[in-house]
């Protein structure tokens, strides 16, 4: 008995000790710096989820069994997808990664697996999606991130007994973690070893095992083993940066950090409880519509100026924009989703250099805008231009060289004293983001 108790505490020692002890590699160091240049992906939530068009949780919502939600596999037949298009769409947006999801919590893998059969080969179909993806990504100079969900409402080994959904597919008896973690490194092998060099990726779904939001208790009723799965991906891929969306304070091991429908900082959504960690890049997710998945009346579209807006804000907090389309079940983008990429590159073709590679603003978003800086350049996002001038506190540079709008250089009146800047605006409300560009002397 005493040698097992040592044993067991030599074990969890060992698996601190261990996860303690993560040291990014060089290339994973040079991954994230890319990452947060980037400041702009594409989220893609697609799959057969999408046939009904009431979002990918339609198989929780409904209550359908897996029996019955498997009929699926024989409809999804998205003749009119072109990933030579979704990569285009995704960098005339202006982004630089596409985060695609792979496998989803219904279960379904997007691409050519060994591991479960119910999977896009065995659809009409029958063509690997996440190699048409990867290959076009590599052929346009994007980067690809995978989703991949922890959590499965299909599979018998997931331990959907202590789940917080899932609960209506019919699954008996109680699930075998030890059996399921080895299905999950086999899958995330194939994805890392067959598709290329892959940039992240993007974990979901642990809180199905966590006491519901807003409980003080956040431990997870299982040990995810995320030593054993984090280490996996980077024996694989050292680059490869992981991030998971467990709404926790980041985990050794972990290279980003995400929050779902908040930016850093912010609890909207009621999921965003950690704080924004100051060591890894960051990235806030966000849907176009209310939806991730298709959802065919959901028509709440945000403006390309909400949007826009959202992106500055962004990065004024030191984070990316994951913005999501769901695309319909045949593959088509719809036009809404389109048009506003679209008008979100234009703007980006102009005013990209206040967005990508810089860092957070000196002060947090303030009610007429925000900052992002750069080297010598501070930019000042007037969003909101209400009054006449607006006054930028606490400026931690020495001087301000030069002041000119980013659009077109036209100088801009300024008066800097004692670390206080007033701008003097008469901007446009026509104008998404007002951007001033100060020159500083630091
Ligand atoms: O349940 C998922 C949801 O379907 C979607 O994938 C989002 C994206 O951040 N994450 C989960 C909810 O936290």
């Amino acid at each position: 008995m005493k040698n097992l108790i040592i044993a067991l505490v030599f074990l969890s020692l060992g698996f601190s000790l261990k996860a303690q002890n993560y040291i990014p590699s060089a290339s994973n160091l040079k991954q994230r710096e890319w990452f947060s240049d980037a400041r702009f992906g594409l989220f893609i939530h697609w799959g057969p989820f999408s046939i009904p068009g009431s979002g990918e949780w339609v198989m929780n919502d409904r209550k359908l069994t897996v029996h019955n939600y498997t009929n699926l596999q024989d409809f999804f037949n998205p003749i009119d997808f072109n990933a030579a298009a979704y990569v285009s769409m995704a960098k005339n947006a202006g982004m630089k990664y596409i985060t695609l999801i792979t496998r989803h919590h219904d279960g379904f893998s997007m691409w050519d697996t060994k591991y479960s059969d119910f999977n896009i080969m065995n659809t009409p179909y029958q063509k690997d999606i996440v190699k048409m993806m990867a290959d076009e990504c590599h052929k346009q100079g994007i980067q690809l991130y995978l989703y991949y969900s922890l959590l499965d409402w299909r599979r018998e080994d997931y331990p959907h007994e202590t789940g917080r959904t899932g609960q209506y597919s019919g699954r008996k008896g109680n699930g075998d973690y030890a059996s399921y973690l080895q299905f999950m490194k086999n899958q995330l092998t194939e994805l890392l070893t067959n598709y290329g060099k892959i940039g992240g990726v993007w974990f979901d779904g642990h809180w199905d095992q966590t006491q519901p939001e807003g409980s003080a208790d956040r431990s997870s009723r299982i040990d995810w083993k995320y030593d054993e799965i984090y280490s996996l991906i980077h024996k694989l891929q050292p680059q490869c940066m992981i991030g998971n969306n467990h709404h926790l304070t980041p985990f050794a091991g972990e290279d980003f950090q995400m929050f779902e429908r908040d930016l850093p900082g912010e609890n909207t959504s009621g999921l965003s409880l950690q704080q924004a960690s100051d060591k890894l890049p960051l990235e806030t997710c966000e849907t176009i519509s209310n939806s991730w998945g298709y959802n065919l009346s959901d028509t709440s579209y945000k403006t390309k100026t909400q949007l826009i807006k959202m992106l500055v804000k962004a990065s004024s907090l030191g984070a990316n924009l994951l913005l999501n389309i769901g695309p319909m079940p045949s593959g088509k983008v719809q036009p809404e989703f389109q048009d506003r990429l679209a008008a979100v590159g234009e703007w980006l073709n102009i005013y990209g250099e206040s967005i990508y590679s810089t860092k957070a603003g000196f002060i947090k978003p303030q009610p007429w805008g925000s900052i992002t800086q750069k080297e010598n350049k501070v930019y000042v996002h007037v969003l909101d231009p209400k009054n006449s001038s607006i006054l930028v506190d606490k400026t931690p540079f020495k001087k301000i060289t030069k002041a000119y709008l980013l659009k077109d250089k036209k100088p801009v009146k300024f008066l800097s004293k004692n670390g206080h800047t007033e701008i003097y605006t008469g901007f446009s409300t026509e104008e998404i983001d007002n951007v001033v560009v100060l020159e500083i002397l630091n």
